[in-house]
């Protein structure tokens, strides 16, 4: 710690003395001090990587975004029913895309919708289009990370909540984060219910081009993580030095990201060099794949129960609807 302390004081030192990145800073270090070496998977998301991410999931290997949205289209008035009127719809991470406003016409009569997201900018535009398209839905943004605990406007106490999960964002946490997190949820639900999607165990041949995709975009978004990291940290990773590896771990069960070094060589971090072998590895995500039992037990040990399952014809997604 205490050198990360001093890393801290030459980041001050360099003029750039802004709290948040300090605080970034330590934990990046951190990361990369840890063997294997790791990233958070936040740093994929600035501009570029979300516009990145949106490419993505429009990819012929990427089966995640538009088998969800099949299986919502196919049953979303069942859903709808089973959520029941009135509703107040929260959805945690950025939301108001078109699973959403498919999610919203469906339903009958939701008192209210609460996104929540720390991207306050981008979240507020959204609200203001979902307002001016749906005027009768009362469109509350939370600005917050939903990972942390966060408040529901006081206006929709009294309405029966429904959480809108979707996206498979579940997948990139770790075991006891998705517990901590369905936990954390379940609190702000009480009597409601969770829609939320997963992706499920299938074979790596379908997997690991999921995440290596042949147009090489999947890359592009891992090794943004790097240029996110020189412009906001001043790191001086040399994207050009390092190459983008998906592997499937089946014993975990998850897809792993990882950014391997091309050659022997130093990145300056903070005043610091955090030398790199040939080879060595940045672990940069995970993404669990669940099967339906092993969903079950986490959301049962979180405190849901499951009530309805909905999947596609491979078996690929599942959609579940929690109590
Ligand atoms: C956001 N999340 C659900 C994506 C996933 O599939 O785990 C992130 C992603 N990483 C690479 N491709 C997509």
């Amino acid at each position: 710690m205490a050198s990360v302390e001093r890393s801290i004081d030459w980041f001050r030192d360099a003029g750039r003395p802004h709290r948040d990145d300090r605080a970034l800073l330590a934990s990046v270090l951190e990361g990369l001090r840890q063997h294997p070496k790791r990233i958070s998977p936040v740093w994929f998301y600035d501009e570029r990587g979300s516009c990145l991410f949106d490419e993505i999931c429009e990819l012929p290997e990427y089966y995640v975004t538009r088998t969800e949205l099949a299986i919502l289209q196919r049953h979303l008035p069942e859903m709808a029913a089973r959520i029941r009127s009135h509703a107040c719809v929260i959805e945690p991470g950025s939301g108001t895309g078109l699973k959403t406003k498919l999610l919203l016409e469906a339903l009958d009569r939701p008192s209210a919708y609460v996104p929540v997201d720390v991207a306050c900018e981008h979240l507020e535009a959204a609200a203001a289009r979902l307002r001016s398209e749906h005027p009768h839905i009362c469109v509350h943004p939370v600005c917050a990370d939903f990972t942390m605990p966060f408040e529901v406007p006081d206006t929709e106490r009294f309405a029966r909540r429904a959480i809108f999960f979707p996206g498979s964002t579940i997948g990139n946490f770790d075991r006891h984060e998705a517990v901590r997190l369905l936990a954390r949820l379940r609190h702000l639900a009480p009597g409601g219910g969770m829609l939320i999607g997963f992706d499920m165990v299938k074979p790596a041949g379908v997997l690991v081009p999921a995440y290596d995709d042949a147009a090489g975009v999947t890359a592009a978004f891992n090794l943004n993580a790097l240029e996110h990291l020189n412009r906001r940290l001043g790191t001086d990773f040399d994207p050009a030095g390092f190459r983008h590896r998906a592997v499937w771990n089946p014993v975990a069960s998850r897809i792993e990201m990882h950014l391997v070094s091309t050659r022997a060589q130093m990145v300056r971090i903070a005043g610091r060099d955090i030398h790199f072998a040939a080879g060595e590895t940045i672990h940069t995500e995970n993404s669990y794949k669940y099967t339906t039992e092993r969903f079950a037990s986490l959301a049962e040990v979180a405190g849901w129960k499951i009530c309805r399952c909905w999947t596609d014809a491979r078996g690929f997604y599942s959609l579940q609807l929690l109590e």
